[in-house]
């Protein structure tokens, strides 16, 4: 829009800022910018990280109290100077003290989906180092795990020592921490700490079973190794002072009398008496899932049209899309009107038309109100193939409230799915006051399936209790909800969660192919 000098027509846009947002565009760099940056000290940035801290309060706290840091703040806190401060007060101290808690808690902790790419590239390059015999991620990378403190690296060499310079010298590492023969620690490009242990081939299935963890898989294995008379550590399998050689992980199991342990399962969650007993799920695949629902287009918040939407999902080997614009209650993310709502469902009729082969399913994600009912009269709801219930407002219900609002939107005919049900955002917001349980129960009874909202701030449902839902027989759905192209591939971080959960493709109803899928959706919404 600066190319075509079209800004000023945003509503909003004046002078200044049209000449101001140019400047930025076009030169990369805003010197007013810069000028109000050191105007402000650093750590103002950290506070309004806070939960229940907006840019208002933080700017009070700076002028009246003069904090600028987190440890300032938690300080002012114990020593009650919020109190009598105008516009805080005791609650509001106290919510601030909690909001402390959650960030020191979340410090140092990375989104998975912030740094697996880097992690995989960072791997590739490490085995194309000279010495280096093979290379594999370990830890909660391996694992898949939604937040992860530092990615863990395995690498088999020939001579520990000669290649400590290919590699701290690749370009993934921005500084070396510390450098030892067998042990190298660094810093990668997006912050995030990354640790090279070097190994013999021989030593490698070990080494990598060991840091794959979790630790409590690993006290179970032992514990395992022990009953049988052997012994297991990052170095070996012994019986007695024989040691016994492995190929790879797989042997490693057999001797124990166990099958394969995915790394996704392997956190002490009762996996091991379950490969024991031959009892452990098979496990979803990438490859099967068959379509994606929960998208949004440039209708409401979403960047792309339909059409390329389905470029893109054809590229990913899928063959059905739900598209799922935002409902009228959520203006500030472009929620449709009933008019745009029948253009939209007349654009997909046309454009379904016009495909073999792949189906676009027609779907909103209708606002679950604070009482419970849903965005738009049934006539309108009538009219999609299926409906998303969403909560986007008042987060702050008490628990019994809020599982009730949750649960009424559930026994309204048309809600279809249920969208991130906890509404947690990784390392940002905790998950509202809700009785899971009840939730996932009342899914299963009235036929509504939950999502497993594969966007990787979300990943909620939580991997904890989909095993539950799955014992308890409700259906899930991992939903991308793509706002962008890009977005869809969120989709495969969703299948490593589910995975983690021990589900299997028949729990999974977007597994489904197209014909049996749209028969499902029929009778939902029947
Ligand atoms: P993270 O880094 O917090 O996201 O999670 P992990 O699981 O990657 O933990 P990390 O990096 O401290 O250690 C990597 C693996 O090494 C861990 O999953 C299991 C193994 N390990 C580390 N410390 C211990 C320990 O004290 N006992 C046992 N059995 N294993 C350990
Ligand atoms: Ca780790």
């Amino acid at each position: 829009m600066v190319q075509r000098g079209e800004l000023r027509q945003i509503k909003g846009i004046g002078e200044a800022l049209n000449k101001k947002i140019s400047e930025l565009v076009t030169t990369g760099s805003l010197p007013y910018y810069e000028e109000l940056k050191a105007a402000v000290p650093a750590g103002l940035g950290e506070l309004v990280r806070i939960p229940q801290l907006g840019p208002k309060k933080v700017k009070a706290l700076y002028e009246k109290l003069g904090i600028t840091t987190v440890g300032e703040l938690e300080y002012a806190c114990q020593e009650n100077r919020l109190v009598d401060l105008p516009g805080f007060g005791a609650k509001t101290q106290e919510n601030i003290l909690q909001g402390i808690e959650i960030l020191k808690r979340y410090r140092g902790r990375f989104l998975y989906g912030d740094v697996a790419s880097l992690a995989e590239e960072f791997t590739r390059s490490v085995e194309k180092v000279k010495g280096v015999l093979k290379a594999s991620l370990a830890g909660s990378m391996r694992r898949k795990n939604e937040v992860v403190k530092d990615v863990d690296l395995v690498v088999a060499v020939r001579d520990g020592k000669a290649i400590g310079k290919g590699l701290i010298a690749l370009p993934q590492i921005e500084e070396v921490l510390a450098q030892g023969e067998t042990e190298i620690r660094v810093r990668l490009a997006s912050g995030i700490p990354a640790d090279l242990r070097m190994v013999s081939l021989k030593e490698f299935p070990f080494a990598l079973h060991h840091l794959t963890g979790s630790k409590e898989h690993n006290i179970a294995l032992r514990g395992r190794a022990k009953k049988m008379g052997m012994k297991i550590n990052e170095y070996g399998l012994f019986a007695g002072k024989k040691s016994i050689p492995c190929q790879g992980e797989e042997e490693i199991y057999r001797a124990l009398g166990l099958s394969f342990i995915p790394p996704e399962l392997r956190e002490g969650r009762g996996e091991v008496e379950a490969a024991g007993q031959g009892g452990l799920p098979d496990l979803i695949d990438a490859g099967e899932i068959r379509g994606a629902f929960h998208v949004h287009t440039a209708s409401s918040d979403g960047s792309n049209s339909i059409s390329s939407l389905i470029k893109e999902a054809r590229r990913l080997g899928l063959s059905y899309l739900g598209i799922t614009d935002h409902s009228r209650s959520a203006p500030y993310a472009g929620g449709l009107s009933e008019e745009a709502i029948r253009r939209q469902l007349k654009e997909i009729d046309e454009i379904n038309r016009t495909y073999k082969g792949f189906r676009i399913f027609k779907g909103i994600e209708a606002e679950i109100l604070a009482d419970g009912s849903l965005d738009y009269s049934d006539a309108v709801l009538a009219g999609f193939d299926f409906v998303i219930g969403a909560i986007h407002s008042h987060f702050r219900l008490g628990e019994k409230e809020m599982t009730q609002r949750i649960i009424r939107a559930m026994e309204t005919r048309h809600l279809t799915m249920l969208a991130h049900p906890t509404g947690r955002l990784l390392l940002a917001r905790e998950p509202y006051q809700l009785d899971i349980e009840e939730v996932i129960k009342a899914a299963s009874r009235l036929g509504v399936v939950l999502e497993l909202n594969a966007n990787p701030h979300r990943l909620d449902l939580d991997w904890r209790w989909l095993k539950y839902a799955k014992d308890h027989g409700a259906k899930i759905t991992i939903n991308p909800d793509a706002h962008n192209l890009q977005g869809l591939q969120d989709l495969f971080i969703g299948v490593g969660i589910a995975r983690k959960g021990g589900l299997e493709s028949h729990d999974i109803i977007n597994t489904m192919e197209l014909g049996e899928v749209a028969r499902f959706l029929t009778a939902a919404q029947g």
